[in-house]
């Protein structure tokens, strides 16, 4: 029939377009996915002046990563000084805590105070 061949002739390019969308969205997802997962790597990504996720929720003795994926250099300082405090993390550099005391640790970037975040540590 004239109507069907003429839909797959549209349908074909559209098919196309949409799978290479698919898979562009995808990709960002499992980015995403592989940064903000909570588990086995409890990884924190520094984006947009913000720490994400905001709130982390870790077993003690769990490691606790954060990666800066802004331009500009953030801090990690425990407001209660429970943690030692980072170096200021350029472009991609990473900085590595191990989860202490189950208890909630409370943080700050220096260089910008108005970032901050919540570490809620578990018993193992
Ligand atoms: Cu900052």
């Amino acid at each position: 029939m004239i109507t069907s061949t003429f839909k797959n002739r549209i349908a074909a390019p559209l098919c196309v377009i949409s799978l290479l969308n698919l898979s562009l969205f995808a990709f960002g997802g499992e980015m995403k996915d592989a940064s903000g997962s909570l588990a086995p790597g409890n990884k924190i990504e520094i984006k947009d002046f913000a720490f994400n996720p905001p709130t982390i929720t870790v077993k003690s003795g769990e490691q606790i990563t954060w990666i800066n994926r802004d331009e500009e250099p953030h801090t990690i300082v425990s407001v209660e000084k429970q943690f030692k405090k980072s170096t200021a993390l350029d472009t991609d550099q990473e900085f590595t805590i191990t989860a202490g005391a189950p208890g909630t640790y409370t943080y700050y970037c220096s260089v910008h105070p108005k970032m901050t975040g919540t570490i809620v540590v578990e018993k193992p």
